[in-house]
């Protein structure tokens, strides 16, 4: 398999810890791309021009982390990072979607500080703001784990982002619980192995 990746996207960053996870980095061949510049080799697989996106065991293109993710989880086998029903399901993708719009709060923000002109836009504020308010609405619910199913997993690379990209955000002095946590799940070998660069 191959996954098209870049080295500051939380979005790959989530998929390669997850591969890592399940045993299957060892099947990944990574190929570094950036996705702004709109490369052939990364048109081809993806019409978005986005990273993640991997081309899965059947040679065929698969986009979008969330569907790559699902995708690994299977094919890695058991355990699931995804747990299959009840209420750990229903504790896992309460974390995920908290986790993902984390995520997609923070990389809007820094996207639209890069692209958007004005820092101090409409839209920056907006999404700073709901950083803010999705890391002491993931404080409020119950520690995240140490063994970590795929909403722990979400949760540990968006406040990771918030580290590398938005350091100006202070949440670790309003979510102490939850920085703890943060500092132990980033000792995990997937974490240590994904971490952001520049
Ligand atoms: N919803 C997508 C988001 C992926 C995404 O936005 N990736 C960014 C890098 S962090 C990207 O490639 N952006 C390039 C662009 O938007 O043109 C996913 O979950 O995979």
């Amino acid at each position: 398999m191959k996954l098209y990746l870049n080295k500051a996207s939380p979005y790959a960053r989530l998929v390669l810890v997850v591969a890592h996870e399940k045993g299957l980095a060892k099947d990944l061949e990574l190929v570094w791309t950036d996705p702004w510049a709109s490369e052939e080799k990364l048109l081809a697989v993806t019409p978005f021009s986005k990273v993640p996106a991997l081309i899965a065991h059947d040679g065929l293109p698969l986009v979008e982390s969330a569907c790559i993710c699902d995708y690994l989880d299977e094919r890695g086998g058991a355990p699931r990072l995804m747990p299959p029903s009840g209420a750990d399901r229903v504790a896992a993708l309460r974390k995920l979607g908290l986790g993902r719009g984390l995520i997609d709060a923070s990389f809007g923000a820094v996207i639209q500080k890069r692209f958007g002109g004005d820092g101090n836009s409409v839209l920056f504020e907006r999404w700073r703001a709901s950083v803010l308010r999705a890391v002491m609405a993931i404080d409020r619910n119950p520690t995240p784990s140490l063994s970590p199913d795929l909403g722990d997993l979400v949760i540990a690379v968006a406040l990771g982002y918030l580290d590398f990209r938005m350091a100006d955000v202070k949440w670790r002095a309003e979510a102490t619980r939850l920085s703890a946590w943060h500092d132990r799940v980033c000792a995990r070998e997937s974490m240590i192995a994904t971490a952001p660069e520049q």
